[in-house]
């Protein structure tokens, strides 16, 4: 427990991905309440970066919700340039103070790949010189068959072959909350939330240099960065 007076170090977190997988949902999840709004509409919901706190294992943490990204359709172009903009301004504030502890890259179980390449593309590209962990959260899985952590094994590989790769990832659902919810539903919820919390604490980026967490020695940085460039090239090599 840090001694009075001494300042607490809060980890900023930003959850990005397309629109109506879950960023909010997932949000809600992590901090226990429901106040980040959320909507089934095809028409994006959220069109503000915005933060909510929580507290994790005793450390602080700001969750960062964030405009939806497209699912490629022309006729909302205009819209997906804004998000897309206020997103990449958002990321640029926290990497240039050098106060980003992680990326949430959330994704629905069941989207196409290609836009999600895409999406993975957009955010490495302005991440490629931090050391910023990036992981991956799957929504929607609460009817799926087998356990939710299935899910990775049928497709882990897959994304990774699609040259996504990720620190570590979840899989999970976010509802499971309403009367009219099935035992099984809450349950997973339930086992959902702790998943969540559990993948934040262990990612975050430590830079204070505590025990748990990626903490990057000094020295270790500039190997990192490379090695992030170079898969940045790979990718862009390959893509054609
Ligand atoms: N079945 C199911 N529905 C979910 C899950 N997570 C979110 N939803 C639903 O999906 C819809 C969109 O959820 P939001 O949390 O608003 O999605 P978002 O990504 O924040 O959307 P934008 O703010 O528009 O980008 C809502 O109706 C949620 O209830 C999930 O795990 N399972
Ligand atoms: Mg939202």
């Amino acid at each position: 427990m840090p001694s009075e007076g001494v300042s607490v170090p809060v980890r900023n977190v930003l959850v990005f991905g397309e629109t109506g997988v879950g960023k909010s949902s997932l949000i809600n999840l992590v901090i226990g309440s429901n106040s980040a709004k959320t909507s089934p509409d095809a028409d994006p919901c959220t069109n503000r970066t915005l933060p909510y706190d929580v507290n994790i294992r005793g450390e602080k943490f700001k969750i960062w919700d964030t405009a939806g990204l497209d699912e490629g359709k022309p006729s909302g172009a205009k819209r997906t340039a804004a998000a897309e903009k206020t997103l990449k301004r958002s990321l640029r504030n926290l990497l240039k103070n050098n106060d980003l502890s992680l990326l949430i890259y959330c994704v629905r179980g069941s989207r196409a790949t290609r836009a999600l390449v895409r999406h993975y593309q957009t955010i490495c590209s302005e991440t490629c010189n931090s050391t910023v962990p990036m992981v991956i959260v799957v929504t929607a899985l609460e009817n799926s068959s087998g356990d939710m952590e299935s899910w990775w094994q049928r497709n882990g590989e897959d994304l990774s072959k699609h040259g996504m790769n990720f620190a570590d990832h979840a899989c999970i659902t976010t509802v499971g909350d309403s009367s009219c919810d099935t035992g099984i539903a809450r349950q997973r919820r339930a086992q959902s939330q702790e998943i969540v919390r559990d993948l934040i604490f262990r990612n975050r980026l430590d830079r204070e240099g505590s025990e748990s967490g990626h903490v990057l020695p000094a020295e270790g940085r500039g190997t990192v960065r490379i090695w992030i460039r170079l898969r940045l090239m790979f990718q862009v090599t390959t893509r054609g």
